[in-house]
């Protein structure tokens, strides 16, 4: 008898959806830190007729009819992002936060013009770097002196170089980002030589959102860029604002027709949902998260982990970056650990060359998600015992997992957000 490989195969996507949603939203402990869930609310309304659809241009303006319920939300989700962020300008029409970046280093930079960026290692997102976003429009990256102990930008060691240097656009935010940048410290040097600054917030802008992390725009920043669903719990995409309208217009042109042709309309009605979800409830999330954050970091060093920036109070982010080489590198740990069901990255220490990164010595972990379905202190503990029974008394991972699972079911209820709206 034939098989029906057509129906088998549409079969094997519908079980791979059904799995995927079981195991990482139900059963896991994820702590990969460049990721969320959308409220209820948000993922209902995200999956609408707005797919399907075009709307290329700005708003009241496109090149496309039929688009006047899409003006709608955007026109609401552009003045939630302008309140939110207390900013004048902002488009949200790039898809990710690598997109975001891509439009401000064409908007900021010339071909051979100079940038300076962490490094890789030291927590940069990799489109800031030649081999990323800023090799595209021709850009030039220099380090940052860092300072390994406080986990951040050197000041002294960089006023220095740039004035040596004199870069045309200093880039703060990235990847690893435990601590806020130095950004009022580096204005100054930036006004006197006439250097942009711009800050890549997709790691902390719903920290940022939440009154917690630094104000980058009111710190000094000409451009914010970022993603829209790390501590900002909302639909994978991307944003820019600036209260500088003559950068505003570079920056759309570079968008649109630059860089995106539709932008994905059925992000925008989940953004709204979530900027309003943050608008009532940022200021408590983002307050758990960075306590969680902390409490996680001290539990795991009083059970004999590597925590960095131990010194400086381990961080102000979500984020919490270890030192796993003793136990086998992050790639081993990583592994171990989803074993377990505990989803964690491997990650560069700031020592680690570029060519160790399939087996660096950190991994680096982000509680906004645990956060977000109500874990707090006494989850942060029991994380860092099923860690510790892991990775450091030698347990075995696939017999943790039941242990997981079960302490996942009192938390699968997304938190900080609208509760019970039909729709
Ligand atoms: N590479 C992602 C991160 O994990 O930080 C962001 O794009």
């Amino acid at each position: 008898m034939e098989v029906n490989t057509t129906e088998r195969q549409v079969e094997k996507v519908i079980e791979a959806v059904d799995a995927q949603n079981k195991w990482r939203k139900l059963e896991c402990i994820n702590l990969i830190a460049s990721e969320n869930v959308m409220s209820p609310l948000a993922t209902k309304l995200y999956a609408s007729d707005f797919m399907h659809r075009y709307a290329e241009g700005d708003i009241a303006h496109r090149h496309y009819q039929g688009g006047k319920y899409v003006d709608e939300v955007e026109g609401l989700a552009v003045e939630l992002v302008k309140r939110l962020f207390n900013t004048t300008f902002t488009d949200l029409r790039p898809l990710s936060g690598s997109m975001a970046n891509l439009a401000c280093f064409k908007a900021l930079t010339e071909i051979g013009g100079v940038l300076f960026t962490l490094s890789v290692p030291c927590g940069a997102h990799i489109s800031h770097q030649n081999f990323g976003s800023v090799g595209i429009v021709g850009g030039k990256v220099k380090p940052y002196p860092f300072d390994i102990e406080r986990m951040n930008i050197d000041v002294d060691a960089t006023i220095r170089q740039v004035k040596k240097e004199k870069p045309d656009l200093l880039v703060f935010g990235g990847s690893v980002f435990l601590f806020p940048n130095p950004l009022k410290e580096l204005r100054e040097v930036a006004d006197e030589l006439g250097i942009r600054i711009m800050y890549d917030a997709a790691h902390v802008l719903g920290l940022i959102a939440g009154k917690i992390f630094q104000d980058p725009l009111r710190e000094g920043a000409d451009v914010v860029s970022s993603s829209t669903h790390k501590t900002l719990p909302g639909p994978q995409g991307g944003l820019i604002f600036t209260n500088d309208e003559e950068l505003f217009e570079r920056l759309k042109t570079a968008v649109f027709p630059g860089i995106v042709s539709n932008h994905h309309c059925h992000r925008i009605p989940a953004l709204c949902i979530t900027l309003l979800e943050m608008q009532k409830y940022g200021e408590e999330y983002a307050n758990n998260i960075v306590r969680n954050a902390q409490k996680l970091a001290g539990a795991l060093v009083e059970r004999g982990f590597k925590v960095l920036a131990e010194s400086y109070g381990f961080t102000q982010s979500h984020q919490v970056l270890l030192d796993v080489s003793s136990l086998g590198g992050g790639r081993k740990v990583a592994k171990d650990l989803e074993k377990a069901n505990i989803i964690v990255n491997k990650n560069l220490l700031p020592w680690d060359p570029l060519t160790s990164k399939e087996n660096p010595s950190g991994i680096r972990i982000g509680v906004q998600e645990m956060t977000r379905f109500g874990m707090a202190y006494n989850e942060m503990d029991q994380i860092a015992e099923f860690m510790e029974k892991i990775l450091i008394k030698g347990k075995n991972p696939h017999h943790k997992k039941e242990e997981v699972i079960s302490f996942r079911k009192d938390f699968i209820t997304p938190k900080f957000c609208f509760q019970n709206v039909e729709i």
